[in-house]
C-alpha cells in the first residue's frame, strides 16, 4: 500500500504562504506517485483559526484535494496548535475519498473498498471482515490530563508508561493483521527519546511521549509520527518484520534556522516490509547572519553578496551593549537586504550591569554615599566629589560657565559614568 505521510502542516495567519505552497507542491507529487492513502500526523494549524481567516479556507481547499485523491487520515495534534475541536470541521469536508479524524485512542481499518471503520473501544477485538489495512492511532497527549489523573508531579514517568501499555496493547490486533497480509500502521504525534529537533538540539527529556522500543512493541510494520520538524527515521528488522519509524517532518520552513530537507514521506508498506522515501517540497531558503556586537555593514555586505540572499528569508542577528543600541543603522542593513523575500532584524541588547553597594542606603550623607559607590565600583571618588559639592554648592549658570571656561568635559563624563567604565572613570 502506498501511503503518503504529510505532517506539521501549520496553516496560520504568519506562515500562509510557506504552507499552502509546500502542501500545494507535495499533494501534485503525491498525485503524480499514485498515493492510496494520505496520513496527516497532526498539527494541521499553528494556531486555533477563525473561519473567515484566509489560512483556513486554504487548508480546507487543499484537504479536499487530497480527499478527492484517496482516503485520508488527519490526526489530532499538539493541542496549542490545533486546539481541541479544530478538525472536526474536515469530517464535513466530503470529496470522491473519506476523511477520517482521528481525535481519539483508537484502531481504525481501511476496508477494500476505500470506507474508513473506527474500533468501537480504543482497539479491535475483532478486525472488520473487509479490512485493507490497519492504523492504530495515538493523537497528542493532553499532559494537563494526565496530571490531573497522576499528579502533577509524577505526570512526566506516568505518560510514558502508560503510552508504552497502550503501544504494546496494540501488538496483538497488528499481529492477526498481518497474518491475513494487512499492512499495519501506527500514527501518533510527539516526541521520541533522544530524537533531533529541527535545530539540531537532541531531545532526551523526562517527558517526552515514546521510546523507539515502545514504538516498535506496537509491531505495527510502519509507525508515522509528527510534532517533530525534522525528518527522522529509524528501522529494526525483527520478528515483525521490517519495522520503520519516521517523522515525516514540517511540510515547509517555519522558522529561521531549521536544519535539513522539507518534505513529505511516501511510504511502501506490507505486511512484512515498510519502506518510505522523502519528497522534497519546495520550502524557502532562511539564512542567519550572527554579529556579536555592532554589525559590521561591510562585513555585512560581503556576506549578503556571497550567500545569494535574492529570494531567501534573512535574518540580521547582532548584541550591542545598552549604550551601542541607538548606533545601528537599521535602514543601511535593510537596504543590503533589498533582494531578500522577507529580513527580520533582530537585536540583543545587554543592559548595563552595575555592582549593589550593600549598605548604601544607611549612610546619611550623599558624599558618604558617593565614596562608598566610588569604592565598590573601584572608581576614584575625588573628582566626582568636586563635582557633587559643585552640583549643591554652585548655581547651574556658574557651573556651566565653569566648565565651558575649562574647555573639557572630563568631569562631566566622570559624573555619568558607571561601574563598566572604570578605566575611563579613572583617567578622569
Ligand atoms: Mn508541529
Amino acid at each position: 500500500m502506498r501511503i503518503a505521510h504529510f505532517s506539521d502542516l501549520h496553516f496560520g495567519t504568519k506562515t500562509l504562504g510557506e504552507a499552502d505552497r509546500c502542501l500545494a507542491a507535495a499533494i501534485d507529487r503525491a498525485t503524480a506517485l499514485g498515493a492510496q492513502v494520505a496520513v496527516i500526523s497532526g498539527d494541521a494549524t499553528d494556531h486555533a483559526l477563525d473561519l473567515h481567516a484566509p489560512a483556513a479556507a486554504r487548508l480546507l481547499a487543499q484537504v479536499r484535494r487530497l480527499a478527492d485523491l484517496c482516503p485520508v487520515l488527519m490526526l489530532q495534534g499538539t493541542y496549542s496548535h490545533e486546539p481541541a475541536g479544530t478538525l472536526a470541521v474536515f469530517r464535513c469536508l466530503g470529496g470522491r475519498h473519506p476523511i477520517h479524524v482521528a481525535d481519539r485512542i483508537e484502531q481504525v481499518a481501511l476496508t477494500g473498498s476505500g470506507r474508513w471503520v473506527a474500533s468501537p473501544e480504543w482497539r479491535f477485538e475483532a478486525l472488520p471482515t473487509d479490512a485493507a489495512a490497519l492504523f492504530s492511532c495515538v493523537p497528542a497527549v493532553n499532559k494537563a490530563t494526565v496530571a490531573a489523573t497522576a499528579g502533577a508531579a509524577d505526570a512526566a514517568q506516568a505518560l510514558g508508561e502508560q503510552l508504552a501499555r497502550l503501544l504494546a496493547g496494540f501488538a496483538r490486533a497488528n499481529r492477526r493483521a498481518r497474518g491475513a497480509g494487512l499492512p499495519t500502521i501506527g500514527v501518533s504525534h510527539g516526541t521520541v527519546f533522544g530524537c533531533l529537533s529541527e535545530h539540531g538540539v537532541p531531545m532526551a527529556g523526562f517527558d517526552h511521549e515514546f521510546t523507539t522500543s515502545t514504538l516498535f512493541a506496537a509491531e505495527a510494520q510502519a509507525f508515522m509520527l509528527g510534532h517533530i520538524h525534522r525528518h527522522q527515521s529509524w528501522t529494526r528488522q525483527g520478528l515483525a518484520g521490517r519495522q520503520a519509524i519516521a517523522y515525516a517532518g514540517s511540510i515547509g520552513r517555519f522558522h529561521f534556522g531549521e536544519e535539513g530537507e522539507k518534505g513529505f514521506l511516501l511510504w511502501e508498506v506490507s505486511a512484512e516490509a515498510a519502506h518510505f522515501v522523502l519528497e522534497v517540497t519546495p520550502a524557502r531558503r532562511t539564512i542567519d547572519i550572527v554579529f556579536e556586537g555592532r554589525p559590521d555593514l561591510e562585513v555585512l555586505r560581503d556576506t549578503v553578496a556571497r550567500l545569494d540572499v535574492a529570494g531567501a528569508s534573512v535574518r540580521v542577528r547582532w548584541t550591542v551593549a545598552e549604550e551601542d543600541h541607538a548606533g545601528v543603522d537599521r535602514d543601511a542593513i535593510a537596504r543590503m537586504l533589498a533582494g531578500a523575500a522577507q529580513t527580520k532584524l533582530e537585536s540583543r541588547i545587554v543592559p548595563v550591569v552595575r555592582t549593589r553597594a550593600a549598605g548604601i542606603s544607611r549612610l546619611a550623607r550623599m558624599e558618604d554615599k558617593l565614596r562608598e559607590w566610588a569604592r565598590v565600583s573601584q572608581v576614584n571618588a575625588e573628582p566626582l566629589l568636586a563635582c557633587l559639592a559643585a552640583l549643591t554648592q554652585a548655581a547651574p549658570e556658574d557651573i556651566a560657565a565653569r566648565l565651558l571656561e575649562e574647555g573639557g568635559e572630563a568631569e562631566v563624563e566622570g559624573a555619568v559614568l558607571d561601574a563598566s567604565d572604570r578605566s575611563e572613570a579613572r583617567e578622569a
